[in-house]
């Protein structure tokens, strides 16, 4: 990416593919732990991270719309390894500014749309929550492209 003056408008890529990823907090149901209440969990399409599990699978030099909708009270900076994201709307407004991102914010109760070409690299990479406690409480997934 070096060098790349203009950035590539993915705006007028075709899209091969939309996905939504739900970020979610809450408290687990497990009761029997030895603090008296249940641990926090954060979730994206309801399951905490398992590093056994492929959650999405994208076709490789594909270009795809992801709705990332926060269900919960506190923001979520997404980030997404390897590919950096456009996004193309907030909320349901468009954003015009074309930018890469690797970190998308999802304002508390909100919505972003962002854009994601899937190139150079295919295999197995992470997506998660930026902020550690987040993270460390599942708000994690994995994908693969190929
Ligand atoms: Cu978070």
């Amino acid at each position: 990416m070096a060098g790349q003056a203009i950035p590539r408008n993915l705006r007028t890529a075709s899209v091969a593919a939309e996905r939504e990823l739900i970020f979610a907090m809450g408290m687990d149901g497990n009761m029997d732990g030895d603090m008296g209440g249940g641990m926090m969990s954060a979730t994206i399409n309801g399951l905490v991270f398992d590093a056994t599990r492929v959650d999405t699978t994208v076709q490789f030099d594909s270009v795809e719309d992801w709705l990332l909708t926060n269900t919960s009270p506190l923001d979520h900076p997404m980030h997404l390894h390897v590919w950096p994201m456009q996004i193309i709307e907030q909320s349901g407004q468009p954003v015009d500014t074309i930018m890469w991102q690797d970190v998308v914010n999802i304002p508390a109760r909100s919505s972003m749309r962002v854009r994601i070409a899937c190139d150079d690299f295919s295999g197995r990479i992470e997506y998660h929550c930026h902020i550690l406690d987040h993270e460390d409480s599942g708000m994690m997934g994995s994908i693969t492209a190929n």
